[in-house]
């Protein structure tokens, strides 16, 4: 950057020579004309020999070199200055990145995904503007100003001071309507964001839409944001048409003013007409940075502004993260909850209350419980995705809090409530957890989530694009997808949240008999709806209202005749309604 200063602080120094050769210049032709000098015919055939041409030629050649040596070092300014922004804008945007990957699952309930993409994209941009444009046109206007107020003092100071008369105006004026102009573009670009968002949920939903026959309800709700869009729009582009014309009326009178009064003074003998000519280019060579200064006020503001939401990011507390030296040995596989109490950031009420629970390693356990239980919240403390408020959680004996992230989240197999998958091939969705997996790895998962005969169904095999741009798989063979990607894995903890509920169970014995041959020494955690995929497990817990109210084998509970029997009872019944 400071290498940008000097070039630039270089450039303007060629540039105030550039009127002074044109003054000189004239002057000279003018006393030329007044000699009754004859022009030979063919001046480039006598340039330099002549008087005329010499005048012409050496000026002209000077002027050149001096517009080419403002033309280089404008040039190597923009390749350090700009080039620095942009640099500085990378190292912004990863930092962010790297942040928001670790921020805790609060800061996303607190900030929407639409607020949290314009911090990292259009307030990143902004503040490189402040590394960019800002700081190189402040520059500017203070070199150039300095450079072009001294020359213009030496020529004529009366007249300097009668032309600088309406710059400020200039100034006031360019800082008036950018800040006009920027606050209706952040308006349009809020009004944009809705109409974008809505677009987007439109037809991400079309399906619905069309079966709740709501499409031309919809079509007006879009018609109207497209609307009030449109009309804001057009006023900006009306304040925006203001400002060239605007700024050329104030442009006007400073020329007027100088021609008008120097003339005053050429004709009192005090001014020559090459200094007219000079003073109305040095005019010319302050409006820009006068404008700017406007200008760069404005840009500064907001570029302030951007920093400021940019750093409140890069000042939160990751929450969950790794200590100094965190514990990165294999896992075996044991967890323990130890009075463990936990809310959501967001919601005041217990989730889960003092819980307690002890699973061994290659332990096959089952959680089962009423529908907002806590069974979700349960499992989602164990990968670390959230902490809970009270109580600690032990893996092999040791705090959660000790052991390295990466290896805890390595160590896990988790298959989601809800599947997301990206839009990309089968294979690379199945692929996710490991880098570089092989076909085979992919083939062998898919195998034992009993998924691979539909994939192997499709044209495309494994390459079969899924999502957007793509197939989408039916809800049964999107678990069994989401079931390979925690098994390529080959974790020593196996979670599935409700993970067969889409399943019918006749694949649901076949995947059970996998993960009970193929998988035994890992410990498993199935929370099920169904008891017939939980009947088996080793030990069976049930849950309502964050705590643990009844444990045992399916055996131990169905003779408890508790919670875990009426649910047993009313399933029976459901199956045999089902059957008659
Ligand atoms: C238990 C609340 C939810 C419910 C309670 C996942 C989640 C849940 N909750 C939140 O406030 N934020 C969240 O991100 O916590 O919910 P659960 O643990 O999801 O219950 P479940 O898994 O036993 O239910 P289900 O329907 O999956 O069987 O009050 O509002
Ligand atoms: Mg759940």
């Amino acid at each position: 950057m400071v290498l940008g200063a000097i070039f630039l602080t270089g450039a303007n120094f060629f540039l105030v020579w550039i009127p002074v050769l044109i003054r000189q210049t004239m002057d000279r032709v003018e006393q030329l004309s007044e000699n009754n000098y004859q022009v030979p015919d063919r001046i480039l055939e006598t340039l330099f020999t002549t008087e005329a041409a010499e005048v012409l030629g050496w000026n002209s050649l000077i002027l050149i070199g001096t517009v080419f040596m403002y033309g280089v070092l404008l040039f190597a300014t923009r390749q350090t200055l700009i080039v620095t922004s942009r640099k500085v804008e990378f190292d912004i945007r990863n930092d962010i990145v790297n942040k928001l990957m670790k921020l805790p699952q609060s800061f996303y309930s607190r900030y929407s995904s639409g607020e949290v993409y314009v911090r990292a994209t259009e307030d990143v941009n902004k503040v490189r503007e402040y590394y960019g444009p800002v700081i190189m046109y402040s520059i500017n206007t203070i070199t150039r100003a300095g450079f072009v107020l001294t020359m213009m003092f030496l020529v004529n100071t009366e007249l300097t001071l009668w032309a600088l008369l309406p710059l400020p105006l200039i100034s006031f004026f360019a800082y008036w309507i950018t800040g006009f102009i920027h606050r209706h573009s952040t308006i349009i670009q809020e009004q944009y964001s809705v109409l974008a968002g809505r677009a987007k949920e439109t037809f991400s939903s079309i399906r619905l839409i069309k079966a709740f026959n709501r499409l031309e309800y919809e079509q007006n709700r879009f018609e109207k944001e497209s609307e009030s869009y449109r009309v804001k729009k057009l006023r900006l582009d009306m304040i925006e048409s203001l400002f060239h014309p605007g700024l050329n009326f104030l442009i006007g009178i400073s020329l007027i003013i100088v021609i008008w009064k120097g003339g005053e003074m050429v004709i009192a003998g005090t001014l020559t007409i090459g200094n007219i000519a000079e003073f109305l280019i040095y005019v010319a060579y302050l409006i820009w940075p006068v404008a700017a200064l406007g200008y760069t006020t404005n840009r500064f503001q907001r570029s302030l502004a951007s920093w400021e939401r940019i750093s409140e990011i890069l000042n939160l507390d990751a929450q969950i993260e790794n200590k100094e030296e965190p514990i990165t040995k294999e896992v075996e596989g044991a967890i323990e909850f130890r009075n463990v109490s936990f809310k959501y950031p967001e919601t005041e009420e217990l989730v889960l209350k003092n819980l307690n629970l002890k699973i061994h390693p290659g332990e096959n356990v089952a959680i089962v419980g009423r529908t907002g239980a806590g069974k979700t919240s349960l499992v989602q403390l164990i990968p670390r995705l959230f902490d809970p408020v009270k109580g600690n959680i032990r893996l092999d004996g040791i705090p959660l809090k000790d052991w390295s992230l990466e290896k805890i989240r390595e160590s896990i197999g988790f298959v989601p409530q809800e599947t997301f998958l990206f839009s990309d091939t089968i294979g690379e969705n199945i692929a996710f957890g490991v880098q570089g997996a092989s076909q085979k790895m992919i083939e062998d998962s898919a195998e034992k989530a009993q998924v691979k005969d539909n994939i192997l169904d499709f044209e495309k095999k494994f390459k079969t694009m899924l999502g957007e741009r793509g197939i989408t798989l039916s809800g049964g063979q999107k678990q069994r997808t989401a079931i390979a990607r925690a098994l390529i894995k080959d974790p020593k903890i196996l979670i599935f949240d409700d993970s067969l509920s889409a399943v019918d169970t006749k694949t649901e014995d076949a995947i059970l008999k996998h993960l009970r041959s193929e998988l035994s020494g890992r410990t498993t955690i199935m929370i099920s709806h169904r008891i017939s995929t939980i009947k088996d497990a080793d030990m069976i817990y049930y849950i309502e209202e964050g705590q643990i109210v009844e444990s045992g084998t399916h055996e131990n509970l169905l003779a408890g005749k508790g919670h875990y029997f009426d649910m047993y009872n009313k399933q029976m019944l459901e199956e045999e309604l089902a059957e008659i």
